[in-house]
């Protein structure tokens, strides 16, 4: 299906014409075809093979002939045309967010500027845009907090980051009048380890929707609107993300719920599937010729699709849909499925929060057990404990313990894994503690054979119950280690050590991918927040999220055991 990218040259054409200060009423119909074709459900392949493209509003007999000579040539020859007359460095400053035609126009025209680079430089000392209309400081300001977004991410934000501002979005939707239900879609409902932009919907009946896109880009954390339409509003936020919102109706919230939720590819297998049953999906619904037979709500449609529902973190098209129609889904965990931490620092090595807070803050989460793992003698930057200090640690907390009826608290470390798998400590102080988390932290750039050995030598160590953020990477700043998964697991697995996901979303560690082949090799996951502080601990549900995304269920989570049996494989492992 050709739409998007045919859209994507319409729109193009429209912003490209519009730098050229080209007229406004040919700008305006070029861009009405992009959206035309973006909002299009039908392949525009199978539209212009039934000769029916002059039928589609705002298409007549020119645009029609470079739609067929795109699919006949991937180009349209205006387009070209077109891009020939703009510096693509003019061009490409329409992907910063809050910068558009009118603004790169003058940039070009006025301030000289045909590069990004350049205008980096030039936003640093504003006064050099003076002769730039409308590009005062504050503009500036916002335009280098966009660039900076773009350069550190790719565009794209952390989990945690994205959430927290969906949630104030959904907040101030919510608060709109006729506003029945909000719900989040897209990256961000499938706990993706990163978010392009937040896709927002609200039901509500159309004659309240225009209230509705107003209180959204009215919200407190918008910084600029892109586009407010009549059911749809578009909006950069502090920091520089994008969200999207669109008002739907009561009937098609569940289609258009799992059509923006994605992934794309979940989408185009769903619809496949929906295609052989001589139905068809989309946004607004499942039909069967011109008749509605599901659409109000997701289960409505996966069950007439003959489909067991289908979780969101599962949709991206690895086999889900073949194991929902045979009944094969896994039995995914969910948040309340945990029944402890068992990875948290305190102020005795880089935390936040002492012993008595951390242990006070997982006794009202209502958890079973927890286990302090401050970090080891090495990680002096983070006042490492050594073994003295370690000992008298494990004195304070086994007195604490006693005195804590309704949790169990674990003694424990963070042990440095050295670059060539031995620890940052011996065996004799480490079989001390009631669980080990053995964790890299230095020499991340290792290559893989020589990082899948560390972890390997690390793994076999008899004093060791788990391993800590096995790749050490951090989203959107280093890469970490590229291990040999099936290696590792298998490893795991065979030594009964449990891999960590470390549920910070800085780290998501480990990723989705590599949870399904821990879980596939039989190794035991733990989901642990890795708390510096007490607000920390309520991260977990980040961690589950990716353990769902990687198919995991509860007997594969070391940490939804109860104590008792949590107690069984400590001691199974002696
Ligand atoms: P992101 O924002 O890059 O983290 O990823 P998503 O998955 O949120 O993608 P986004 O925001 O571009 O679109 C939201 C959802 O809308 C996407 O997951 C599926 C649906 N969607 C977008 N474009 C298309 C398309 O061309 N075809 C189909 N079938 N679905 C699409
Ligand atoms: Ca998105
Ligand atoms: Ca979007
Ligand atoms: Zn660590």
């Amino acid at each position: 299906m050709k739409n998007r990218e045919l859209a994507d040259v319409f729109s193009q054409m429209a912003d490209l014409m519009e730098i050229l200060d080209e007229d406004p009423f040919r700008v305006a119909s070029y861009r009405k075809v992009g959206r035309v074709l973006e909002e299009l459900t039908d392949a525009i392949e199978d539209i212009a093979a039934a000769g029916r493209l002059e039928t589609l509003g705002g298409i007549g007999k020119s645009t029609a002939a470079k739609i067929a000579q795109f699919l006949a040539t991937g180009r349209v020859q205006a387009h070209q045309e077109l891009l020939g007359k703009v510096p693509s460095g003019v061009a490409a400053m329409l992907e910063i967010p809050g910068l558009g035609p009118k603004t790169a126009a003058k940039l070009w025209r006025q301030g000289g500027i045909t590069t990004v680079e350049q205008l980096k430089i030039a936003l640093a000392s504003p006064e050099k845009l003076a002769g730039v209309p409308g590009m005062g400081a504050k503009k500036a300001r916002q335009l280098l907090e966009s660039m900076a977004f773009l350069d550190r991410s790719a565009g794209r934000a952390l989990l945690g980051e994205a959430s927290a501002l969906a949630e104030s979005l959904v907040q101030a939707i919510e608060a709109a009048k006729g506003a029945q239900r909000v719900v989040i879609a897209g990256s961000l409902r499938r706990g993706k380890e990163t978010i392009g932009d937040i896709d927002l919907l609200c039901q509500a009946p159309a004659k309240a929707a225009g209230g509705i896109i107003q209180a959204f880009t009215r919200a407190p954390a918008v910084r600029r609107v892109l586009a407010a339409g009549e059911t749809k509003g578009s909006v950069t936020l502090e920091g520089g993300m994008q969200a999207d919102l669109r008002v739907v109706d009561k009937k098609s919230l569940g289609a258009a719920w799992m059509y923006f939720t994605g992934s794309k590819d979940h989408n185009v297998a769903l619809r496949d599937w929906a295609l052989r049953k001589k139905l068809k999906l989309n946004e607004y619904g499942l039909f069967r010729g011109r008749r509605a037979v599901a659409g109000a709500s997701e289960d409505e449609v996966y069950a007439a699709l003959g489909l067991k529902f289908i979780a969101p973190e599962l949709r991206e098209d690895r086999g889900e849909i073949a194991a929902a129609a045979e009944g094969k889904l896994p039995r995914l965990l969910s948040p309340k499925d945990i029944r402890g931490d068992m990875h948290m620092h305190t102020t005795a090595s880089d935390g936040r929060n002492s012993l008595e807070e951390m242990i006070e803050a997982c006794r009202a989460r209502g958890y079973a057990y927890m286990v302090i793992a401050d970090h080891s003698q090495s990680q002096v930057q983070a006042r490492g404990l050594d073994a003295k200090r370690l000992r008298q640690q494990v004195q304070v907390i086994r007195r604490l313990a006693a005195a804590c009826k309704d949790i169990w608290v674990m003694t424990g470390i963070e042990v440095d894994i050295f670059k060539d798998g031995s620890l940052d400590f011996p065996p004799d102080v480490l079989a001390e503690l009631d669980f080990v988390t053995a964790s890299p932290h230095s020499a991340l750039s290792q290559d893989s054979a020589g990082a899948t050995r560390r972890l390997i030598r690390a793994i076999e160590h008899p004093c060791v119950h788990c391993i800590g953020h096995p790749s050490g990477r951090l989203l959107n700043a280093r890469p970490g280690m590229e291990l040999d998964i099936q290696a590792v697991a298998e490893a795991a697995a065979a030594n009964r050590v449990a891999l960590e996901i470390n549920a910070d979303p800085h780290r998501l560690d480990l990723r989705d991918l590599h949870v399904r082949a821990a879980v596939e090799a039989g190794a035991t996951l733990v989901i642990n927040t890795d708390s510096h502080s007490v607000d920390s601990l309520l991260l977990m549900r980040y961690g589950v999220m990716t353990a769902r995304r990687g198919w995991a269920e509860p007997k594969d989570v070391l940490n939804t055991c109860t104590g008792a049996e949590l107690k069984k494989w400590l001691a199974k492992r002696r």
